[in-house]
């Protein structure tokens, strides 16, 4: 279970520190922040549990949640502004909780477009970005995240095997789950500010150091079933995808680029696994 006592003792932030919840079991922390949101349109918030019963990663998939092993947390910023830099919130979400298991573990974490945390090419976290707006003149965005910290191989579903990893998996060692958490609450607090403060330039340079995607030969789903081949080229100032199609003709380059906000992309392998 997540100690609530030893979380209150590691908070160097009252802010956030002050109106954290902890819970045993919810369905899905990022379900539980926005119906709170919407009800009693609170101050930022922080939400964890132990254990999620429904947890949903994008478009609509799961997020394998089991007890005592793992991190699952929602953190809800309230702002009261039409905000232009949403579409950099994943961004910065990625990078501040990549930061953040960096320095508490030492293993490097690379960034899958948009924001799937990686070890070499396993997952190893996801974040899920929703907002809100206009909560009794408020607006929330909500970064969810779930991080696989002690689980052992034998407790991944088989579906997962060949893709996740955890933490310790990766350390060969139990990482302490209440300090990693707070230090990556810590670090979207900090990130937050910083993004609405300073803009979006310097997570511009964050991210691509961390981009396993910049460079890569991917496919590109979109929502009607198309898809698209293409280089991964660069991160556009929304936070897009700028990809350059791979064209019939030999020469990648002349072919328009094209920019995707949102859905899933594939990194195809160029190179044989190491
Ligand atoms: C994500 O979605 O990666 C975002 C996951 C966010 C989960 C957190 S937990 C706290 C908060 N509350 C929630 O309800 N959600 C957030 P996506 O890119 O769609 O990836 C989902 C895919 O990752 C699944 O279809 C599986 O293939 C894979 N997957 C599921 N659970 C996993 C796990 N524990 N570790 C690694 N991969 C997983």
């Amino acid at each position: 279970m997540l100690s609530p006592t030893k979380l209150a003792t590691l908070f160097p932030s009252k802010k956030l520190g002050e109106t954290l919840y902890v819970f045993d079991e919810l369905a899905s922390t990022n379900t539980f922040a926005l119906e709170y949101a919407k009800r009693h349109s609170p101050p930022d918030t922080v939400i964890l549990a132990d254990k999620q019963t429904a947890g949903r990663g994008r478009l609509d998939r799961s997020w394998f949640s089991p007890a005592e092993s793992n991190i699952y947390g929602s953190i809800l910023f309230c702002h009261d502004r039409p905000i232009q830099l949403l579409g950099w919130v994943p961004l910065m979400a990625g990078v501040a909780i990549a930061q953040a298991i960096e320095t508490q573990t030492k293993i490097r974490i690379h960034l899958k477009w948009p924001n799937d945390l990686l070890v070499g090419e396993r997952k190893v976290g996801g974040v899920l970005c929703e907002s809100l707006s206009n909560v009794q003149k408020n607006n929330y965005v909500v970064i969810g995240f779930g991080i696989n910290v002690n689980l052992s191989l034998s407790e991944f579903p088989q579906d997962l095997l060949d893709s996740a990893t955890s933490l310790k998996i990766q350390c060969r060692r139990s990482v302490d789950r209440e300090a990693l958490v707070v230090r990556i609450i810590t670090s979207l607090e900090k990130g937050w500010e910083d993004l609405l403060t300073n803009g979006h330039q310097s997570w511009l340079l964050k991210y691509n150091n961390r981009s396993a995607t910049i460079g890569q030969m991917i496919q590109a789903h979109f929502p009607d079933g198309s898809r698209l081949m293409g280089r991964a080229h660069s991160i556009g100032v929304h936070g897009q995808l700028r990809i350059i199609p791979s064209s019939s003709d030999s020469n990648e380059q002349s072919a328009r680029m094209r920019d995707i906000h949102s859905g899933e992309i594939l990194h195809i392998r160029t190179t044989s696994p190491q």
